[in-house]
């Protein structure tokens, strides 16, 4: 494993996975420590790219993501360290794949659960290329006021209260990612705090060991004591005790191996983590406690005492009548073979306190505790998916299945805001099935089949139909409706209406069909109307639209009262008949236009099905005959 340092306040990391918090939680700890670059420099999300917005302390940034490792690495190639948020599946091939980019360094893997032979495989290759894996199944490691790896310990208010805003003297390390949690809280009480804190992992195998980072530590000179957490299991700490006897570690290290229970328990126990069972005594915390005490680490006689050890440690430490009388501070390690740096210095020089920079609270904790108030940018009355189920108008979606809802139902929760009467939601789905098509050679239907054939998709040819929905094809509903309420309402007989529209120079909606004839109806007038004459309690305005019909067809054979004058006609009975709205209401359904939304929705089916059906055909490129068109000056 390389030696010293791993990172500094320039360090910039590759993020693999997209986790807003983690991410955040490591911008909101630059911020605090007054970085001037985001630590996070990338963001990769397998098979997508672009953008993600965050917060660099008050102002949004928009960081880069890329779809791969490799693009990452090209767009970024100071970025060292490699964040790894990969599930346990997918966390040992994308950590190789960073290992094997040469602008790696470090990587970090958060999944618990790698399985051990790949781990190995990371190990053995981060080894033969100075390179460091931190993890797998940790929380990752902090250098104090210069860089942290994700959800590294925890929230911004417990990293102000471990003073991990700004560097201390002591380099921690230990197995568990809890427990270093509340090893910073200790360290900072009893300490002028830390500098660099690293959870190797619970793993069996773990991509660096505890001995690794303390002999890194034992390296870098502003580290002045190391703090060691380990645990019952594995002989990890043994390879520390190796390096203490063999005096290749020269500052005071203060170490507890926990797990010491164990013994109470009558049968093997597994811990929280998959290192964590004791295989033999060798293996036993009280083992380990014991080769680490007989090693010149110290150790306390249990947890509780430890916070004790460290403070003792760190304040022989700090006291200069100590060093001028060169007391040991544990059996192998004395103030005189401490660095020359060290020596020199005869203390740990105060660390000049700051007060870290206030991180903006986001506005959602802060609207949820009630501390701001702010307002909203939509206002939406017809559904909900907030609670458990989705509702429609309050009606939830358990209830709409089981008491058998249909889709004329659900139009009117969504439409209406109220559940009508049967007959009404009859009368809305008769509508949608009599106009869901009407063959291939509408406007509608043209559209659709002409760009199916060029190609596009379903979207794109639906809408090219929908599109020519108005006036004169399926979009006359609306003012058929409002014409003939005006003129009803106003008593106007069918010839005055008629006559007006004809001096007015407007065709009435509603009248009039390129195919329907007096002697063809069109089937679909005659099965609302006969619905309608059965089921509603009034047909007035569909009795005056036959009246104008009448007259329309004493003018011409074509002039019949179509699909969209017989449901615009209809719909004001359905309004005004159900005692369901009150006049004003009806009013502004008119006025606003709801009814065309029948025809729409409708023909949407028939639009759909017509798409399918030109790509089922297999149909080629649309191309009109010139001999179908009338070429002229
Ligand atoms: N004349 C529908 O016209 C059509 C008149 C009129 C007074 C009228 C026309 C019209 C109003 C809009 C309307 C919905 C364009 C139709 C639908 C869905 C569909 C479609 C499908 C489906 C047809 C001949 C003579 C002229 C005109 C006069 C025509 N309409 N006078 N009021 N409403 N209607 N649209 O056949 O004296 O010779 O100059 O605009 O309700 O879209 O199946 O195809 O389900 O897909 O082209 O059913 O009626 O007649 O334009 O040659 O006019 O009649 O002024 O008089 P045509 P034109 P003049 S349902």
């Amino acid at each position: 494993m390389a030696t010293g340092q791993l990172f500094s306040r320039n360090t910039q990391a590759l993020f693999y996975n997209y986790k807003q918090l983690p991410i955040q939680r490591m911008l909101d700890f630059d911020f605090l420590c007054g970085r001037e670059t985001p630590s996070v420099a990338g963001i990769i999300n397998p098979g997508s790219e672009g953008f993600q917005k965050l917060f660099f302390g008050q102002e949004e940034i928009a960081i880069p993501v890329h779809s791969t490792i490799e693009a990452a690495c090209a767009a970024h190639p100071t970025a060292d360290v490699f964040i790894n948020f990969a599930s346990f599946r997918s966390a040992a091939a994308s950590s190789m794949a960073a290992l094997k980019q040469p602008t790696i360094r470090v990587v970090a893997i958060i999944a618990e659960g790698v399985p051990e032979s790949d781990t190995k495989q990371l190990i053995g290759y981060a080894r033969s290329n100075n390179k460091v894996v931190i993890g797998p199944a940790t929380v990752g490691g902090i250098q104090a006021g210069a860089f942290k790896i994700g959800d590294t310990a925890g929230t911004i208010d417990n990293i102000i209260q471990c003073k991990l805003y700004r560097p201390g003297s002591v380099g921690f390390v230990s197995k568990s990612g809890g427990m270093s949690n509340e090893l910073y809280n200790t360290i900072a009480r009893v300490t002028d705090g830390i500098y660099e804190g690293i959870a190797i992992g619970g793993d069996v195998f773990p991509g660096s060991t505890l001995s690794d980072h303390v002999l890194r530590f034992n390296n870098i000179p502003q580290v002045k004591m190391m703090v060691v957490l380990g645990e019952l299991g594995g002989r990890d700490e043994y390879s520390l005790v190796e390096a203490l006897k063999q005096g290749k570690v020269n500052k005071p290290v203060v170490a507890w191996v926990s797990g010491t229970c164990a013994r109470l328990f009558k049968s093997e126990v597994q811990f929280g983590h998959a290192g964590a069972k004791s295989g033999g005594e060798l293996e036993s915390a009280q083992a380990k406690n014991q080769a680490l005490r007989d090693a010149g680490a110290v150790v306390p006689t249990s947890y509780e005492a430890f916070e004790t050890s460290i403070k003792e440690t760190f304040e022989k430490l700090v006291s200069s009548a100590c060093l001028e009388l060169s007391k040991p501070i544990c059996k192998h390690v004395s103030l005189s073979n401490l660095h020359n740096d060290q020596v020199e210095e005869g203390n740990i020089p105060p660390v000049k306190e700051v007060t870290p920079p206030q991180i903006p609270e986001d506005l959602n904790t802060a609207i949820k505790s009630g501390k701001v108030r702010a307002p909203t940018h939509i206002i939406s009355t017809i559904s909900d998916d907030r609670g458990e189920e989705p509702c429609y108008a309050g009606v939830p979606m358990s209830s709409i299945v089981e008491q058998g809802y249909g889709v004329g139902d659900v139009i009117s929760l969504l439409w209406f805001k109220r559940s009508l009467p049967r007959y009404c939601t009859h009368f809305i789905e008769i509508c949608i099935m009599l106009c869901a098509d009407h063959g291939p050679c509408v406007s509608g239907a043209h559209n659709t089949i002409v760009t199916a054939r060029a190609g596009k998709d379903l979207v794109s040819s639906l809408v090219s139909g929908l599109l020519t929905i108005g006036p004169r094809f399926g979009g006359a509903i609306d003012d058929a409706a409002r014409y003939f309420k005006d003129a009803y309402d106003r008593n106007l007989t069918p010839y005055e209406f008629v006559e007006s529209m004809k001096k007015k120079g407007i065709r009435v909606p509603g009248i009039g069909h390129r195919i329907k004839r007096g002697d063809n109806r069109d089937k679909r007038v005659e099965l609302l109307q006969r619905f309608a004459r059965t089921h509603f309690p009034s047909v007035k305005y569909m009795e005056y639209a036959v009246q104008v019909e009448t007259y329309t067809l004493s003018k011409a054979n074509n002039l019949v009262l179509n699909v969209d004058g017989a449901i615009g006609s209809l719909f004001l009975d359905l309004l005004a008949g159900s005692g369901m709205f009150s006049k004003q209401e009806i009013d502004e359904i008119v006025e606003i236009g709801y009814l065309n939304g029948l025809f729409v929705l409708a023909r949407s089916i028939g639009l759909i099905g017509h798409t399918f059906d030109q790509k089922r055909l297999k149909q080629p490129l649309y191309r009109h005959p010139w001999e179908d068109v009338l070429y002229t000056k």
